[in-house]
């Protein structure tokens, strides 16, 4: 009989402004549960659905899982997820109660948290800590279930290997039927961009991703086993490869997979002809634009051209309204090294999308820059601090109880906004009057693709 790996989602404890109910998935849990279910009975528990909830009930909801499961008879193994920072409090807090319940059964910790901030668990928490992938690693855990360690152990994952579509077990993997609702999935992993708010830069330039065929296959596969109604994307960059993503989408089409689509990309990587194959194939399509300010895109590391990133972006938004292709455009604020005047340039550039009469076909998300470690923004601090006068408040803000939205965001861009901070969150009225705008432009037929995407 084989034996239990506990896989753990930790609460989000003091997210409460910050996590929506949104997660319909986990690609991280389903596809370490996929990889090692030849050689262990998997039980997964999510306790973070919903933010806020007491500790308390959450881990009495520990307690029980652990007795339902046969205790330390039958568990050889409890892995915890510390997926985000968010996570950590949580995760903590659970790994005291496994090691109270279960002695001497072995914890293994992983997720970008855990990545960037080893530091944050000692052998009291962890007796393997995972950074990067955690798939092999785990298959190795699974397969050997050694003991605890005498000290906490540091393994590294690196990237996944996607060249085998059978590593993961597809018919179980992640929920099926009515819940699937959106399955995500990944095509690829890795991103070969720098970004500095993001954790990607510190995994290095490794990537891999499943071959056109393959991946096909795995979602005719999922139709048939889970019946989604929208296939999500996990893909730190969609589409990354120009041959692989023409390929791919050739293949939707030839297949005629009865599904919707969402990803996540770059405006500037994208051709007149991809936006229509997107369109004919059912994506809602989401571009982390980040900054329209050629200042900021260069601050951000966001493209090495940042004038020819910003004439890619506009032509590609230009071309996505006028075909009818819904798409998101997502932009971060108040990253280190933001003015008054570097948001305005920004705000000009996206308000004149809308200059020329016709229809609009996307949607505007702007949020306020936070603090995450393990990205170079968070490396780069004292340098910021020199060269623009960021200030960031609470550096440690994970490791604090209080209001994590507002500890992570507590962050002054640079010393030309000291005596205006109130002015910092202006910008989400404007983003409210930019989304009435557009929406108001939008065609019957990007009505109806919305109402099919998020209702059904
Ligand atoms: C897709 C994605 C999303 C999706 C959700 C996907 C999901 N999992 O449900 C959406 C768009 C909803 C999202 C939202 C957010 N996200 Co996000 N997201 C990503 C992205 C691009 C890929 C994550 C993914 O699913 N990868 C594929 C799966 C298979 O692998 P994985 O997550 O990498 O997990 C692997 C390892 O971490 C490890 N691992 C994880 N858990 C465990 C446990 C054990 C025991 C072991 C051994 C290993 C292990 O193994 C896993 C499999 O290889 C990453 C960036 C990136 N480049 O990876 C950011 C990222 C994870 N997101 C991040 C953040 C902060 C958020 C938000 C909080 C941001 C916000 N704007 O509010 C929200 C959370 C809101 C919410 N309620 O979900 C940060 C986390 C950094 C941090 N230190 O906290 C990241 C790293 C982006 C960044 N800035 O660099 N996100």
């Amino acid at each position: 009989m084989p034996k239990t790996l506990l896989l753990i989602s930790p609460p989000v404890l003091f997210g409460q402004r910050w996590w929506a109910n949104r997660i319909a998935n986990k690609p991280h849990l389903a596809s370490l549960a996929g990889h090692v279910r030849d050689l262990a009975r998997v039980h997964t528990l999510e306790l973070d659905l919903v933010a806020g909830e007491a500790l308390g009930g959450l881990l009495a909801a520990v307690d029980e899982a652990v007795a339902a499961l046969g205790g330390a008879k039958e568990i050889g193994l409890v892995g915890i997820s510390c997926w985000t920072s968010l996570h950590y409090l949580g995760a903590i807090a659970v790994a005291r109660r496994v090691r109270e319940l279960l002695g001497d059964v072995p914890i293994v910790v992983g997720g970008h948290h855990a990545t960037a901030m080893p530091g944050d668990f000692d052998h009291a928490t962890c007796d393997w800590l995972v950074r990067n992938d955690g798939e092999a690693p785990l298959r190795r855990l699974c397969s050997e279930w050694p003991a605890r360690p005498a000290a906490m152990q540091i393994i590294e994952g690196g990237v996944f290997d996607q060249s085998n579509p059978d590593g993961i077990d597809w018919a179980n993997y992640g929920r099926k039927g009515e819940r699937a609702g959106a399955l995500w999935v990944g095509t690829s992993r890795g991103c070969a961009f720098q970004c500095h708010f993001c954790v990607e830069p510190e995994r290095g330039a490794s990537y891999s991703r499943y071959s056109v065929e393959a991946q096909l296959d795995i979602l005719e596969r999922l139709v048939a086993t889970h019946a989604p109604r929208v296939i999500a994307f996990s893909d730190p960059l969609f589409g990354a490869n120009r041959r692989w993503l023409e390929g791919f989408l050739d293949g939707v089409e030839r297949r005629a997979l009865p599904l919707l689509f969402w990803c996540e990309t770059r405006a500037d990587i994208m051709s007149r002809e991809i936006l229509e194959r997107f369109k004919r194939c059912h994506f809602m399509v989401d571009f982390g634009l980040d900054t329209a300010s050629e200042t900021m895109a260069a601050r951000m590391q966001k493209a090495a051209q940042p004038r020819t990133y910003l004439e890619r972006a506009r032509e590609t938004f230009e071309q996505a309204n006028a075909i009818g292709l819904h798409h998101g455009i997502y932009i971060v604020f108040n990253f280190p090294g933001e003015a008054p005047e570097t948001v305005r340039e920004t705000q000009a550039w996206l308000e004149s999308l809308a200059a020329a009469p016709g229809p609009m076909a996307g949607w505007l998300s702007c949020q306020t820059f936070f603090m995450l470690p393990g990205t170079p923004a968070w490396t780069r601090m004292a340098t910021n601090a020199q060269l623009y006068g960021t200030e960031v408040a609470h550096p440690d803000w994970w490791r604090r109880e209080g209001d994590h939205y507002a500890l992570a965001t507590a962050v002054l861009p640079s010393a030309a906004w000291r005596g205006r901070e109130h002015e910092l969150g202006a910008f989400q009225s404007w983003n409210q009057a930019i989304n009435a705008l557009w929406s108001s432009r939008y065609t019957p037929e990007v009505m109806a693709f919305r109402t099919r995407f998020y209702v059904g």
